[in-house]
């Protein structure tokens, strides 16, 4: 049976992150995994280099396209060779053989008729690299994804028939509904079908930094669309459009994509599969937002962690492991030293670090360091069985990509190893010359030690070599089969000393990230963060309450935007020398008469923004639900400027 892996192939724009290095690691785990069960598997990884913000990046650097991306391309690679990333293949959108065969699937789907060629008018947002109807925006100008502002494009495109794929998607997610995994994303994915589907805009004109059109359309002033040359890598890194021999890799069984680009997988990327008549993944797996110290990493913050800083501080090893213990996959996660030292301390040191020295002690004191498994299923059938029973169940984690479960799990199986040390006290049955039950003790342990670092295998490769070359066995599908698979213990053998694997720590190794500026966040950042961190994880003191500025106001003027379907500009008396203006995206519920010498819920303390090129200095409380929104406003008439809290 063969496997396919993929992680999403990186903008070279930047630098790697920790983000990045996530869904990398993850990814390596379950290749790692799969090539230990035997499974023929392909795992792939890369960088996607088109598009405007590409081309922007390159110009702000002062460098020629093709050379930027080669360079930032080359640190990704180089960075997951050095951390020994088992990628079987760096695709780059860039390769000739990936230009080829997205332009043969462009030229599939328009022989099908499922591309065809418009306007397009509408709002994009280059740092998302996608197109939003006026409707979803925020405050009639800011992406609703990143936050960022977007800008009004007119041009000429092709389009993908996306609205033709509807009902066939909403199908495929009911009669499959491992689809999307974990299942609690999925209905976010749903209801966005079924809020219905618009073409998409496939080709831009605006800029040439593209996958160029195929010859057959004659249509040079093109290019394509990055996402639709971006999610092709997925098949024409295996040949697809050239020299396919492996394409019998494909589906993919899982694409680790963030949280961020699950609509772009689950939805867009179906629908182009469906279009060029290929099978779709089994399973895409999209996992949750890193923060540092539960702020949101950034640039402009100074406080982004960066992976090769992190690796050579505490281990690359740690740090998979961290990350993938850490945090249920799927859900939001925070990188803090002082909760990456916990688990190094207590997990790693503790109870895997910990066991192996000493099964070293107590056989060179009891045995010459030689170990021999002969008396083991006599003494300890009972404690064979509970860690065979676990090490069994393994699999479905890996089945239902829970890597988090799977490490807590193994790690019941060190405690299965300290605890018999506990409880049998070899050292005391060496006293009373029990020594065959001591040293079967001794031995029940190295062979939990052994199987436990065999299913480790996958998230710390390196790690578990040294404790299976102590051990005096090698890692690999023979070994996993005979051991863990039909439960053979180890033959006698001699251990060999290792220095700790594991020293303490006691200090963080790193700088610690600057602290937080006391500021409400940035309306840029607001949407962002509103999603990435669940409130209840996100509780404020009331100091930070208080931090913003509430108070009643009174409506003097009101007025409608003219242009704009959402805004009307206010003068709000605050009880100040004079009104303040304020720009609300309310048109579509209130007219400016329904506001006239009202009183309103002001924030009163915002950093001025502009709206439509007019000064806005202060936000109306509001609530929105299904039915439309509603203002936020006092009971009875209060003077203006009264604060509110
Ligand atoms: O989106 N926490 O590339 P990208 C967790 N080129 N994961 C994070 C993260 C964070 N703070 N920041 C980034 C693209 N990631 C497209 C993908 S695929 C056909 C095209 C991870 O360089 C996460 O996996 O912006 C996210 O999906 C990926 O980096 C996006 O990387």
């Amino acid at each position: 049976m063969s496997k396919y892996i993929t992680t999403p192939i990186y903008y070279v724009n930047g630098e790697a992150h920790i983000g990045h290095a996530y869904t990398t690691f993850i990814a390596d785990t379950f290749a790692r995994y799969h090539r230990l069960k035997g499974e023929d598997t392909f795992f792939l990884t890369g960088t996607d280099e088109h598009g405007q913000k590409i081309e922007e990046s390159a110009q702000k650097h002062n460098k020629p396209t093709q050379e930027f991306a080669d360079e930032i391309s080359a640190t990704f690679k180089n960075l997951w060779d050095e951390f020994g990333i088992s990628y079987d293949k760096f695709i780059r959108t860039t390769d000739e053989e990936h230009k080829r065969g997205v332009q043969k699937a462009f030229e599939v789907m328009y022989n099908k008729g499922d591309i065809y060629k418009d306007f397009y008018e509408g709002h994009y947002c280059v740092s998302c690299e996608t197109f939003f109807p006026e409707t979803q925006l925020v405050d009639g100008e800011f992406c609703p994804d990143c936050g960022r502002t977007t800008s009004v494009v007119k041009e000429e495109s092709y389009f993908f028939k996306l609205s033709n794929y509807e009902e066939k998607l909403l199908q495929y997610y009911e009669e499959h509904p491992e689809f999307i995994m974990p299942k609690s994303r999925a209905n976010e994915v749903i209801n966005f079908v079924k809020g219905g589907l618009r073409d998409l805009s496939v080709t831009r004109t605006s800029f040439t930094w593209g996958v160029k059109m195929p010859e057959s359309i004659h249509d040079d002033k093109h290019v394509m669309y990055v996402w639709l040359d971006a999610l092709l890598n997925y098949v024409t890194a295996l040949g697809y459009g050239g020299d396919e021999a492996k394409m019998n890799y494909w589906p993919a069984d899982v694409h680790f994509v963030g949280k961020d680009i699950l609509r772009f997988h689950a939805i867009y990327w179906p629908a182009f599969l469906m279009s060029l008549d290929l099978p779709l993944p089994k399973h895409i797996g999209a996992h949750g937002w890193w923060t540092r110290d539960g702020e949101k990493m950034s640039k402009s913050k100074g406080n982004v962690v960066h992976p090769k800083e992190v690796a050579d501080a505490y281990g690359v090893e740690n740090l998979r492991y961290f990350m993938l213990r850490e945090v249920p996959f799927g859900q939001d996660g925070d990188f803090s030293q002082r909760a990456f030292i916990d688990r190094i301390n207590s997990e790693l040191s503790n109870d895997l670090g910990n066991l192996l020295n000493r099964i070293i002690g107590m056989s060179g004191k009891y045995s010459n360091f030689v170990i021999d498994s002969k008396d083991v299923t006599k003494y300890h059938a009972k404690e064979l069985r509970a860690m065979d029973e676990i090490l069994d169940s393994l699999d479905t984690y890996i089945q239902k990509l829970q890597p988090h479960r799977y490490l807590e799990e193994l790690w019941r199986v060190f405690a299965i190893g300290n605890g018999v040390i506990q409880e049998y006290e070899p050292w005391v049955k060496m006293k009373n010359n029990q020594e065959d039950e001591a040293l079967a003790t001794v031995a029940l342990v190295a062979n939990v030690l052994a199987r436990a670092a065999i299913m480790l295998h996958p998230v710390m490769p390196e790690t578990t070599k040294i404790i299976a070359d102590a051990l005096s066995f090698e890692i690999n599908t023979q070994s996993f089969k005979k051991l863990v698979q039909e439960k053979a213990l180890l033959d006698t053998f001699t251990i060999k000393k290792v220095p700790p694997l594991f020293p303490r720590i006691d200090e963080p190794l790193m700088e610690e990230a600057p602290k937080a500026e006391p500021n409400p966040p940035k309306k840029e950042e607001k949407k962002v963060q509103k999603e990435s961190t669940k409130e209840q994880d996100n509780l404020i003191e009331i100091g930070q309450f208080f931090e913003t500025s509430l108070k009643v106001g009174t409506v003097v003027e009101a007025e409608e935007v003219p242009k704009s379907k959402k805004l009307l500009k206010l003068q709000v008396d605050l009880g100040e020398e004079k009104p303040r203006q304020v720009v609300a995206g309310i048109k579509e519920f209130y007219s400016p008469a329904d506001l006239l010498n009202t009183q309103v819920c002001v924030v009163a303390n915002l950093k001025p923004a502009k709206l439509m090129g007019m000064i806005s200095e202060g936000m109306l409380l509001a609530a929105k639900d299904e039915d439309g929104l509603c203002l936020v406003r006092p009971e009875k008439p209060k003077k203006a400027g009264t604060p509110i809290g």
